[in-house]
């Protein structure tokens, strides 16, 4: 689906396309980030992260950790296969290889596994992330930290000296279960198949616990 949006905030945020009711379940998630501007319009193509047949109420909701963040102009639905592989969930512990880290049962929404013990020097690799054309435009990462610590999470395309198209600050969230979505804009383009490798800097020990990350356009 396609959402029409503008942001002049420093705050981000997500927005949900719900069925039936303000607690319904959710077809789609559109993170957003500023865009240059209250009238800087964007239109963003997310895929739907589940069905969506028939006849509904459609609700917006919106979660973020700040206030106004996003203007909406249109959204508009699209039948078909979706966006390429880069568009949807990356478990973080689906990683190819990675050098440094441990996963664990996670306690957020969906549950399954995070990754953990993850200090400056670490890495973490994904196989096969698909872009497709256009290039993307942010990554949203679902992360946690109960760390003295902070750091960066660095995203780079094809090894763990490639070039980097995203800089994720971190510091502590509250805990190491305590879950924040953080959007951050791409400072490159990124189009076609690669490698994703996440790696790490920072001036102290572990500082970040990873659930996903997803991109988008
Ligand atoms: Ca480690
Ligand atoms: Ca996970």
């Amino acid at each position: 689906m396609t959402t029409r949006i503008a942001s002049g905030a420093t705050a981000t945020g997500t927005i949900h396309y719900r069925l039936d009711s303000i607690t319904g379940p959710i077809v789609a998630s559109v993170p957003v980030s500023n865009t240059g501007g209250w009238q800087s319009w964007q239109s963003r193509v997310t895929n739907l992260s589940g069905s969506a047949t028939g006849v509904h109420q459609l609700y917006l909701t919106f979660t973020g950790s700040g206030g106004d963040f996003t203007n909406i102009n249109w959204f508009q639905f699209a039948r078909g296969t979706g966006l390429p592989n880069g568009y949807s969930v990356t478990q973080a512990e689906a990683s190819s290889s990675q050098s440094g880290t441990q996963t664990e049962a996670t306690s957020d929404t969906g549950g399954g596994l995070n990754v953990g013990w993850i200090a400056p020097g670490d890495w973490l690799a994904y196989n096969g992330i698909d872009f497709g054309t256009p290039t993307a435009v942010s990554i949203t990462t679902r992360i946690a930290s109960g760390a003295t610590a902070s750091g960066t999470i660095q995203v780079r395309l094809d090894s763990t000296t490639g070039p980097i198209i995203a800089s994720i600050p971190i510091s502590n969230t509250g805990g190491w279960q305590s879950w924040q979505s953080q959007v951050t804009n791409l400072s490159a383009s990124a189009t076609g198949v690669h490698q994703v490798v996440l790696t790490f800097t920072g001036t102290g020990g572990d500082f970040v616990n990873i659930n996903w990350f997803q991109f988008a356009r």
